[in-house]
Formats: C-alpha cells, sequence, structure tokens
C-alpha cells in the first residue's frame, strides 16, 4: 500500500485497542457483555426500569479503569505519536469511553459514545468529571437536584455524540484507520463505507482477526494492537513526503 500521497487520516478504535491495558472488550471471550444482555445495561429503558443495575454497571467498571494496573498501551501511544507528527489533517474517533487516549497524550479526539468517567444531570443537562460510585441518591453539584444523575456514555438507541465533526473528517480524509472493533455497532461500523464511496481513499484494519467488515477495507493487518498498530504507524509515517 502507497501512503505517500496522504494528506488527512482519521483512526477509529473500539474496545480491541484497550484489551493489552487490562480492560475487557465487549463481544470477545469474557467480554463485558457476555452472560449480560447488552440491552439489560446499556439502554435508556433498562436505565428507566432498573437504575441501581446500571448504575452498578458503571461503577465496576470505573473503578476497574482506576486501577493503577490499567494504562494506555503501546497501541495508545503510537496514535499519539502519528497526531504530534503529522500536524493538521487528523482526528481520532474513539468508540471507547475510558480515558486510555487522553492518558496517552492525544488531543484531535472524539469519544463518539461519551466517557465513563464523567456524569451527567437528566434536569440541567451539566456534564461534569464523575469518578466515584454513582447511585440513584447522587446529587447533582450544578443544580443539587437528587436522583437525576447519569453516567455521560451513549446508549443504544441514543445519538452518537459528534457525528457532524466525525462525518466531515471522514468525508475529506485520504486514510482511514480502523482499530479494535468488531464492526457489529452502528454507526461506527459504517464509517468504513463513507471513505470507500470516495475513489482514492484508503481504508485499513488493524485488528486481532477480520471484523464484519473487513471486506470493505482496502487493506488489513492483523495481530495484537501493541504490534501492529505502532508497525502500521512508522510505515505511514516513512512514507510521508
Ligand atoms: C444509534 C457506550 C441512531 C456504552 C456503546 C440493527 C442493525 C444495525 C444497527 C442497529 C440495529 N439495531 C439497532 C441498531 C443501532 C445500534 C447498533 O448498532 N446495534 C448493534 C448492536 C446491532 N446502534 C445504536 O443504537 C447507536 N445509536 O444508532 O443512534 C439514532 C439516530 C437518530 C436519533 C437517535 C438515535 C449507539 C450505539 C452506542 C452504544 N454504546 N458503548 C458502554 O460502553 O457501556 S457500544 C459499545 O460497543 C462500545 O462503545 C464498544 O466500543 C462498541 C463497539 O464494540 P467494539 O469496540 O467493536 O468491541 P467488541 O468487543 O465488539 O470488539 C472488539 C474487537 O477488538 C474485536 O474485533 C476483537 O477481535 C478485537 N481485539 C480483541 N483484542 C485485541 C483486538 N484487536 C487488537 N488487539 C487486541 N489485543
Amino acid at each position: 500500500m502507497d501512503f505517500s500521497d496522504i494528506k488527512s487520516i482519521v483512526v477509529l478504535t473500539g474496545a480491541g485497542i484497550s484489551k493489552e491495558s487490562g480492560l475487557d472488550t465487549f463481544r470477545g471471550e469474557g467480554g463485558l457483555w457476555q452472560g449480560v444482555r447488552v440491552e439489560e445495561v446499556a439502554s435508556p429503558q433498562a436505565f428507566n426500569s432498573n437504575p441501581e443495575l446500571v448504575h452498578s454497571f458503571y461503577n465496576i467498571r470505573k473503578e476497574k479503569l482506576l486501577n493503577d494496573a490499567v494504562k494506555p498501551n503501546a497501541a495508545h501511544q503510537a496514535l499519539r505519536r502519528l497526531e504530534q507528527e503529522w500536524g493538521d489533517g487528523f482526528l481520532l474517533v474513539t468508540q471507547n469511553v475510558d480515558d486510555l487516549h487522553e492518558r496517552a497524550g492525544s488531543e484531535k479526539l472524539v469519544h463518539m459514545h461519551g466517557e465513563i468517567l464523567k456524569g451527567r444531570c437528566t434536569a440541567c443537562q451539566a456534564v461534569m468529571s464523575w469518578t466515584g460510585d454513582m447511585n440513584a441518591q447522587s446529587q447533582c453539584p450544578n443544580c443539587n437536584a437528587v436522583g437525576t444523575m447519569r453516567v455521560n456514555v451513549v446508549w443504544f438507541g441514543e445519538m452518537p455524540m459528534g457525528m457532524d465533526k466525525i462525518y466531515t473528517a471522514l468525508e475529506n480524509c485520504d486514510l482511514f484507520i480502523s482499530v479494535g472493533t468488531s464492526g457489529n455497532v452502528y454507526p461506527a461500523a459504517g464509517f468504513v463505507q463513507v471513505v470507500s464511496a470516495r475513489n482514492g481513499a484508503q481504508s485499513v484494519e488493524l485488528n486481532l482477526e477480520p471484523s464484519l467488515n473487513a471486506a470493505q477495507f482496502t487493506g488489513g493487518y492483523y495481530g495484537p494492537a501493541t504490534e501492529v498498530v505502532p508497525e502500521f504507524i512508522d510505515k505511514v509515517l516513512a512514507q510521508r513526503r
């Protein structure tokens, strides 16, 4: 693959990039949602009918994320290096709600499915950092309402965040790189089609194994993210004119 004429890059990451940092993926062996139906915890309906179950699902994941052993890995760091060395024409879009990209130093970043370390008040819509447990008695620090707090993530059936910015970047990129995602969840799984609709644009999948939409990419490199991502980033930077 020839990357010498690449001007703008969009990267999409999923749970697979955080796997080697110790965070579970959603659909793999021992994945987050095996044994627990997706709709049971990540939907507005679930939250309305059983808020404590949904709060505890996120409290458990938050606690795990904040464990000292969980830190950005070589794949997160390689994407930060690409952002730094590339300059203009770079956007990192993540489906992940963890903060490992930020902790690796990434700045040109959109969390399309929100952030687990933030809370949102359903009464005043304020969004704030919320690293501790949350429950049905939690009080909004902005409007003081009690019982209106939720985690600031995008549940199934809710509109993902930053979509205008994301689609503008996809429609103008020459290279789309997808890392660590199974291609199950839309609209993220459809991003490769937006890029491949434009002739000349290249799309590369970096994953442990081919995803559901692997055939829609112009190229793919397979293996653990901490190996394939740094190797691929080196290749792209080495060919840059
Ligand atoms: C919306 C936040 C519209 C919460 C998440 C039928 C057909 C098509 C679509 C739909 C449909 N029915 C419903 C829909 C829409 C639905 C959807 O796509 N459902 C799917 C399940 C069929 N989508 C939505 O509802 C979205 N909203 O469509 O809104 C709309 C329009 C107008 C107005 C209102 C609404 C919202 C979806 C967001 C849901 N929230 N997360 C939370 O985290 O708790 S989704 C969740 O799945 C995570 O964000 C996760 O990132 C995401 C995708 O999963 P992956 O990241 O891909 O993780 P997965 O485990 O699946 O795969 C990991 C991959 O890594 C694997 O391929 C594995 O091989 C690889 N891997 C493993 N280890 C490694 C590795 N790779 C490299 N190295 C390793 N070491």
